[in-house]
């Protein structure tokens, strides 16, 4: 270890602050309203600067305290997902770095914008205030501590002296809030942030804004147009056209106008309403190969392509911020034209042109095919509730379908798979989030929190299984609910199992030994802990439901203690093996 300098002769900051000061005022300055942090020596500059804005009034972003990385990001994804507003993150150098990668990459394939950022160990072994003093500051360095998230991230990059902060700032906000947007990483070394920075100066607001996206091309529009025209059984297929909150109204206009029904194919964002005519539910598998053309809007898997193939002569069109999903590796799903832009533009352009080319009697025959899809579907789905209306251990559909009669119109719901949307109804933009296709499990409680945060008004329920629920780091959400008074309702569906790997063990060997197995090995989890007392444990209510008859009872019990005790609450709901994933 090098000399210890005196306290008295370390370098001191002025009187102005350090540079982590300058940053948090830059940061709320910006518009960043919330830092979400899971600390480490690396903090200390930050936590001394925190006091300081205390003591000043100087606005910072509030902090947020989350002890799992993963909980951290994911409270920000739900945050930024609900307010569409650009959170930080900060967690602890490499180590809180690795951490937060799953929840990165949740939030990265759903295009969420956040300042993820991580301190980074002291660059030098003695003499600048900062300096390593710790014996982990050795081995926590790594050569590219970045690379550990590069691939996931749009942009990163180390701040390297305060001089540079706005710029940084600035850009790395620009480039997370530049369409498609998506998290970027920013590391922060203690010896720069604890560095003395007397008088920050900065352009207030930003002169580094973000890029608009590109305007739908007029050419693609008019042959898009000019196959949607044509078609006698055209399709509409979405996962994300509500992320862009303004293509709502207009997907639901443009559907009933040119009578094309609407699949939300695994939606992560709601974007049509469960009552529109044209909603013809959650499963492209039935529709798909009738359509001779589809129109696919935000979707980076409109279809399955091992289960379903298109018809020949069905033309493909994919629209979207990025319609070929440039950053997946591969990704062969036809395309015969390809808009880039977003869900507004593209349904108001195409709207124009297929005003010129389609008479509104053309489309009249197919609204009768539509409806009789449509009722087709509702009967399945009744038949489908009905049959699991009194099955014990209780059936996911049932499930769903009392949680929709249980829940506030107003409630957000925060889907981590187990929930059927098709028995549930959504009337409203931002009324429901699916998981991200990254399904980096664990996310849903954590996404609740944040979406409570985003909309302190709304109720808030998060849907998970067993398993999800353990990947969110328990006592860790439950910690942060009431440490940060966010009530919401956790719903667990309990099947004792990791249903998703059973299922697919079943598809890939339906004769198989282990299909003949009650022991399949990685499926089954066993003895489960009593999931609502962890709840109740950190102040919350919990209920543990067996019978299918007592579960509307217990939902209304537990949503009233979330709505008028500001409590959290949890169902441990003993489910059937169900799922969809
Ligand atoms: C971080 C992470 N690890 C592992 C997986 C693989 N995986 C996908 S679904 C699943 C089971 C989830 O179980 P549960 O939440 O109980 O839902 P169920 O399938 O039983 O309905 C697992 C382990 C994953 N998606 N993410
Ligand atoms: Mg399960």
């Amino acid at each position: 270890m090098g000399p210890r300098l005196e306290r008295s002769n370390r370098p001191k900051a002025k009187e102005g602050g350090n540079v982590a000061g300058a940053y948090l005022a830059l940061l709320a300055d910006r518009g960043v309203d919330y830092l979400f942090g899971n600390a480490g020596t690396d903090f200390a500059p930050l936590i001394e600067a925190y006091s300081q804005a205390a003591q000043t009034g100087v606005a910072v972003p509030r902090p947020i305290l989350a002890t799992h990385e993963n909980l951290a990001v994911s409270m920000a994804h739900g945050y930024g997902m609900v307010s569409r507003r650009i959170p930080a993150v900060m967690v602890h150098v490499s180590v809180g770095t690795a951490n937060m990668v799953c929840a990165a990459m949740n939030a990265a394939r759903e295009n969420v914008a956040i300042l993820l950022t991580a301190g980074r160990s002291p660059l030098t072994e003695t003499g600048l205030l900062g300096s390593r003093d710790g014996y982990i500051h050795w081995a926590q360095e790594m050569y590219d501590q970045a690379g550990m998230i590069r691939e996931i991230v749009k942009w990163d990059y180390e701040l390297r002296n305060g001089e540079q902060l706005t710029t940084v700032v600035d850009r790395a906000l620009a480039i997370a809030a530049t369409e498609p947007r998506g998290p970027v990483y920013l590391s922060l070394p203690r010896e720069v942030i604890a560095a003395p920075f007397a008088e920050p100066e900065q352009a207030s607001p930003s002169r580094l804004n973000p890029a608009a996206p590109a305007a739908p091309d007029a050419n693609a529009i008019a042959e898009a147009a000019r196959l949607l025209a044509q078609a006698k059984r055209p399709l509409i297929v979405t996962s994300n056209a509500g992320r862009d909150a303004a293509a709502f109204g207009a997907l639901a206009q443009f559907a009933e106008r040119f009578a094309v029904p609407v699949v939300q194919h695994r939606p992560r964002y709601l974007s049509l309403t469960s009552s529109h005519p044209m909603n013809l539910g959650f499963n492209p598998a039935r529709l798909v190969p009738k359509a001779d053309a589809i129109l696919v809007i935000e979707s980076d898997v409109p279809w399955i392509p091992s289960q379903v193939a298109v018809a020949e002569d069905c033309k493909v069109i994919q629209c979207g911020l990025d319609p070929l999903f440039t950053r997946y590796p591969i990704r062969g799903f036809p395309c015969d034209v390809a808009i880039t832009g977003g869900a507004l533009a593209t349904l108001s352009a195409l709207t124009s042109a297929l005003d010129q080319l389609v008479a509104a009697e053309a489309v009249a025959p197919r609204r009768r095919w539509i409806a009789d899809e449509r009722a087709t579907l509702t009967t399945a789905w009744k038949t489908a509730l009905d049959a699991a209306a009194r099955r014990a251990p209780l059936d996911p559909a049932w499930v769903s379908h009392c949680i929709d009669r249980a829940k506030d119109p107003r409630c957000i719901v925060i889907n981590e798979y187990t929930l059927f949307p098709e028995y549930c109804s959504f009337e409203s933009p931002d009324l429901y989030f699916g998981s991200s296709s990254a399904s980096g499990l664990g996310w849903g409680p954590g996404a609740a929190l944040g979406a409570k945060l985003a909309r302190p008004q709304s109720p808030v329920m998060a849907v998970v299984g067993d398993g999800a629920f353990m990947f969110s780091n328990p006592a860790a959400v439950h910690h942060a609910s009431a440490l940060h008074d966010l009530p919401v309702l956790f719903v667990v569906m309990n099947n004792a199992m990791w249903g998703a790997v059973q299922r697919s063990t079943l598809a890939m060997y339906p004769e198989g030994l282990a299909s003949r197995s009650n022991e399949a090995n990685f499926v089954q989890l066993g003895k489960l802990p009593a999931f609502e007392q962890i709840c109740e444990s950190a102040g919350g209510y919990g209920e543990r439901v067996d019978d299918p008859g007592s579960l509307p009872g217990a939902l209304e019990r537990a949503i009233s203690v979330v709505k008028n005790e500001r409590r959290q609450a949890l169902l441990n709901i003993i489910c059937g093996p169900g799922g969809t994933a």
